[in-house]
């Protein structure tokens, strides 16, 4: 059975993820409205992603036996200067959310809690490799500035990223 202070910091972090999909879909939303569809398949695939961490800790709070409470989701920004101006503002997210992992973890060890600990493990590596993935596409559009023929060149790379639902844990 999990203990009441770690279903709590997992019921927080349930509500992190559900914002993080919810901030990717408002991005998502303003790659629409530029008409870049690459971008908005990158986003799309990022919302599953996001969808797909909070249910996988959903799951675990129920298959240890504790409650999830869900909370409100803070609305997200939703207009940005630019497509750098949003790849750099889903850095800081990611970052952001790579603490707060740390965080659950110290509290799991802090009720030593071994069984999440190894549990959480998977959602480290998923921030190593999301901290990766995001840091290259901003890498080049640091390097397009302003040049809309590389802009669209990168658009139709982000077109081809595919969602694979992830095995958890
Ligand atoms: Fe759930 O990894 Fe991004 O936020």
């Amino acid at each position: 059975m999990i203990s009441e202070k770690l279903e709590r910091a997992f019921n927080e972090q349930i509500n992190a993820e559900l914002y993080s999909e919810y901030l990717y879909l408002s991005m998502k939303g303003y790659f629409e409205r530029l008409n870049l569809k690459g971008f908005v398949n990158w986003m799309d695939v990022q919302v599953q992603e996001e969808h797909a961490h909070a249910l996988g800790m959903y799951d675990y709070v129920h298959e240890r036996g504790g409650k999830v409470e869900l909370m409100a989701i803070e609305k997200p920004q939703t207009n940005w200067n630019s497509p750098l101006d949003v790849f750099e503002h889903v850095l800081r997210h990611e970052e952001l959310v790579t603490s707060k992992i740390n965080a659950l973890m110290d509290v799991a060890e802090e009720v030593h809690d071994r069984a999440a600990l190894s549990f959480l493990d998977w959602y480290l590596k998923e921030q190593v490799e999301e901290e990766a993935s995001v840091g290259g596409v901003l890498s080049t559009l640091q390097l397009i500035k302003d040049d809309a023929n590389a802009l669209l060149l990168l658009d139709k790379d982000l077109a081809t990223r595919t969602f694979v639902a992830p095995v958890i844990g």
